[in-house]
């Protein structure tokens, strides 16, 4: 009977040590290990994926930034430390005597600076806890591999040539960069581009290459030297398609491939899983909470600040661990800057408030953004713009299902805010650009502007309706207009036939918004002491 109850436990123990990462209640290793799975499946035949995590970034004097982990890397391996590569060959092939199909490198264990900084994984834990089978030192990533990259048809990865900052503590993944780039003869910047050029040239047929080089002189415009490249310049010169596809046959196959990679991940990372839309689901209802609360807590006289405050504290009493993007809470004109941070206004009065913010929950975020009047009661300039966008995004929402494209979207809540602010005089008819300068949709997931196709909605997609119109203090309508910002967005997930506003919490209607505005909020009592200066 003991004996028994002790495996019982053994078993239960190995169970959830091999299931968890780093959020008990976030993405187990299996999950993770099924993403990698499914890359290789789009991955071509004898080609290897390399992904070399986030670097560090340096605040100020020796204070870093939080870490964040490269969201890619993140989805494939559940791992948040820095100085890490993931190494995915399509199929399994012998590495120091041992067959494998993924390698991954990363930091050693350390006393002494996990005393500072924290616990580290280490390679044994990176085996038992997110379940690699072969885990090993990142000083062992060059020739100690057991890798050779010639052996491969292709090499992806992404683009290396942005510079990563100098540091004892990135000294690790420089190095690996360094050798791989070695290893690889990675192009410089210039080559870079030619290579991505290559691809688009070995891409094209009789039919596209028309389009090609309508594409490659906008780039040359951009990057004239482009032009100095022969083949380049030959395909783009050639008389006739027929001439061109001579000189496409021309262009070398590449081995290294920097483009590819981030399409695939997009592929994957566009349609959720099950899991995937649980902790989507969480991080929208906790930033939908958070809306609740400010419009029962706003007030005349309260600041940018401390609305941003009651937001972020929301997050945190639920025990978000992040935010998906600096907040965003412009009272008035402020609400026309579209990514306005620095949320330093004080003594907001009657005008609107637009606030949009998002919890990161489990690594997945929300974006949300409601626009309420200050003091409880929308004007009328307020409730007729507010009204067009609300039309404009329940436009959308109608039209979301499976089939439909981004664009679609776009366009029924925009023929809406085009025909309205004409109606209301403020533009000509097919002005509405200048006062509705951004797309309404984008996917969201592990990155608020999530990986994603522009492909038609598929069930399990995640995204947003955003809708906005901004009419800046001087703009050329009537002044009455002026400083009126409001955009609405929710957070829409497609079902097999139709689509669930997972943000539908936090109220959207101005009557709704009126109406909870009314409510009482536990802060009023919250009362802290004067601070003298
Ligand atoms: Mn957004």
């Amino acid at each position: 009977m003991k004996k028994t109850l002790w495996t019982l436990l053994l078993l239960v123990f190995s169970l959830t040590a091999f299931s968890q990462s780093y959020f008990e209640d976030g993405l187990t290793s299996e999950w993770h290990s099924q993403r990698r799975d499914e890359l290789r499946e789009i991955m071509p035949a004898n080609s290897v994926a390399v992904f070399f995590n986030n670097p560090v970034k340096n605040r100020t004097n020796d204070v870093d930034f939080i870490y964040h982990p490269n969201t890619d890397f993140f989805y494939l391996t559940g791992f948040r430390e820095p100085n890490a590569v993931l190494v995915v060959f399509s199929e399994e092939r012998e590495v120091n005597g041992q067959l494998s199909d993924e390698l991954i490198f990363l930091q050693n264990r350390d006393p002494r600076a996990e005393m500072w900084d924290g616990k580290r994984l280490g390679t044994e834990g990176m085996m038992s806890e997110l379940g690699f089978e072969k885990a090993l030192l990142n000083s062992d990533f060059g020739d100690k591999s057991g890798i050779n990259l010639n052996d491969f048809n292709k090499i992806l990865t992404f683009s290396l040539s942005e510079a990563i900052e100098e540091s004892t503590t990135n000294q690790p993944l420089i190095q690996m960069v360094n050798q791989f780039k070695t290893a690889t003869a990675y192009p410089d910047k210039l080559n870079e581009m030619s290579a991505q050029v290559y691809k688009l040239i070995k891409n094209s047929d009789l039919e596209t290459s028309d389009r090609v080089v309508q594409m490659l002189k906008r780039y040359s415009r951009q990057y004239p030297d482009m032009m100095e490249d022969p083949l380049i310049s030959s395909f783009m010169n050639a008389e006739s398609p027929e001439k061109r596809m001579v000189v496409k046959e021309e262009v070398p196959e590449q081995k290294l491939d920097i483009s590819s990679l981030g399409d695939m991940m997009a592929v994957l990372r566009e349609v959720k899983t099950p899991e995937e839309i649980t902790l989507l689901k969480k991080a929208v209802k906790i930033s939908a909470v958070g809306q609740v609360e400010v419009m029962k807590a706003a007030k005349v006289g309260m600041t940018e600040r401390e609305i941003q405050g009651v937001h972020e504290f929301i997050y945190k009493r639920y025990g978000a661990e992040d935010l998906g993007y600096p907040s965003i809470v412009g009272g008035g004109n402020n609400g026309c800057i579209l990514h306005y941070i620095e949320n330093d206004k004080r003594d907001l009065n009657e005008r609107l408030l637009l606030m949009d913010l998002g919890a990161e929950w489990r690594g997945y975020t929300a974006d949300v953004t409601r626009t309420i009047p200050i003091s409880g009661k929308f004007n009328a300039e307020e409730k007729a713009i507010y009204e067009l966008v609300y039309q404009a995004q329940e436009a959308g929402i109608a039209l979301s299902k499976p089939g439909v494209t981004f664009q679609e979207i776009d366009a029924a809540g925009r023929t809406i805010i085009d025909d309205g602010l004409a109606k209301l005089g403020i533009i000509k008819k097919g002005e509405s650009h200048m006062y509705f300068p951004h797309g309404t949709s984008h996917h969201i997931g592990l990155d608020v502007h999530d990986r994603g196709t522009r492909d038609a909605l598929k069930k399990g997609v995640v995204f947003t309706i955003e809708p906005g119109i901004y009419i800046p203090a001087g703009s050329d309508c009537d002044p009455k207009w002026w400083g009126i910002a409001v955009r609405i967005e929710d957070d829409i997930l497609i079902t097999s036939d139709g689509n669930v506003n997972l943000s539908a919490d936090a109220p959207r209607t101005i009557f709704a918004i009126e109406e909870m505005m009314r409510h009482p909020s536990v802060l009023e009592e919250w009362v802290l002491p004067e601070i003298d200066e």
